[in-house]
């Protein structure tokens, strides 16, 4: 009999995940349906599961996370007591926001907000344009997806540096660590790329005091989560000029309210947490693999550390 993973996923996509695992000899049963097969779920598939709902499966062995992110499985009553979650990572999902870093890192770089305003008041007006090698992206959260955003980013020629709790190894990329060290990170940053994972930790680091830090002017692009930027303090950075311009693709809250400033600001960029989707048609594999492992007893890959967040 085949093992059954019970899915609740982002955007509408079920049967696409059907049809991946049934490829994997899985059974995959919609959300919707749980109570009827809560005794035979061994394994889950979710995003942004309701409280305690995980808890009522008796049978319940691994949680895989549709997203790289688990912040939105830590909470009261979310996950059962010793039941390990698995991250997504797997290649295309890395792409994705790749594209998207190096896309914004590229717009900004070339100035192509200001081009474009220039076009719409038809306005000819070349600038001096700035060689890569002579600029750096900072990269706060040199995880899975920072490092291949960093990677990707030398490969163009620009500086990049790096920020995470422990020291990384990603060529050509200074690595700096924990708390002492992200005043310098910061002094060099003139593209600061936010791929962090939301913890108690990194609530609400970007603040007043980290965006002064940065060079007068700099650039940021929020592709980790929305809550690790105070709000008001990244709107005051941008009026004042500190920060040039914002693309910003995760909030604090979302859908982003109607009355939130960022809709009109002339700096921001917004896109609607879009920066990079879970596909089933290449996702799954990454689940049934490790599917595969739990079943003949082997460690299982990507686990999260629910205490520490990430
Ligand atoms: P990883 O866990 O691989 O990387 C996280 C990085 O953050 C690590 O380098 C880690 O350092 C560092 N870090 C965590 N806490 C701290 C801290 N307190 N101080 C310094 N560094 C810290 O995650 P991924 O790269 O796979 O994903 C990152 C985030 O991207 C996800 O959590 C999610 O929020 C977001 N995301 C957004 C998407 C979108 O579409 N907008 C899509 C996918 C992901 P160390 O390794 O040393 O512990
Ligand atoms: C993720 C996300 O965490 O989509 O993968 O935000």
């Amino acid at each position: 009999m085949s093992d059954v993973i019970l899915v609740k996923s982002d955007f509408d996509r079920f049967s696409e995940w059907e049809d991946e695992f049934r490829k994997h000899d899985i059974q995959a049963i919609p959300w919707d349906d749980m109570a009827q097969h809560c005794e035979t779920v061994k394994y889950a598939l979710v995003w942004q599961p309701e409280p305690g709902a995980l808890a009522s499966l008796p049978n319940l062995e691994v949680i895989f996370s549709v997203g790289a992110g688990v912040d939105h499985l830590k909470g009261e009553g979310l996950v059962p007591a010793g039941i390990p979650v698995v991250r997504m990572v797997e290649d295309s999902l890395t792409a994705g926001m790749v594209e998207y870093i190096v896309y914004n890192v590229l717009r900004f770089h070339r100035e192509m907000p200001v081009y474009e305003r220039d076009q719409a008041n038809q306005i000819w007006k070349p600038r001096v344009q700035q060689s890569a090698w002579g600029r750096t992206a900072g990269i706060l959260g040199l995880g899975v997806l920072g490092s291949a955003a960093a990677a990707a980013l030398r490969r163009l020629k620009f500086n990049v540096i790096g920020w995470s709790r422990t020291e990384k190894q990603v060529r050509g990329v200074t690595s700096y660590v924990g708390q002492n060290q992200l005043g310098i990170f910061l002094q060099k940053t003139e593209f600061l790329v936010i791929l962090l994972p939301l913890t108690d930790a990194t609530h609400g680091i970007v603040n007043q005091t980290l965006l002064q830090q940065l060079p007068r002017g700099a650039f940021v692009i929020n592709a980790g989560r929305g809550p690790l930027v105070r709000d008001q303090d990244l709107l005051a950075a941008l009026d004042q000029g500190q920060v040039a311009a914002a693309a910003l693709d995760v909030f604090n809250q979302e859908p982003l309210p109607p009355q939130s400033p960022y809709w009109k600001h002339p700096a921001v960029t917004i896109t609607p947490h879009v920066a990079s989707i879970t596909l089933p048609v290449t996702s799954a594999h990454h689940v049934a693999d490790n599917i595969q492992r739990h079943r003949e007893g082997k460690p299982l890959t990507h686990l999260a550390d629910l205490s520490r967040g990430y």
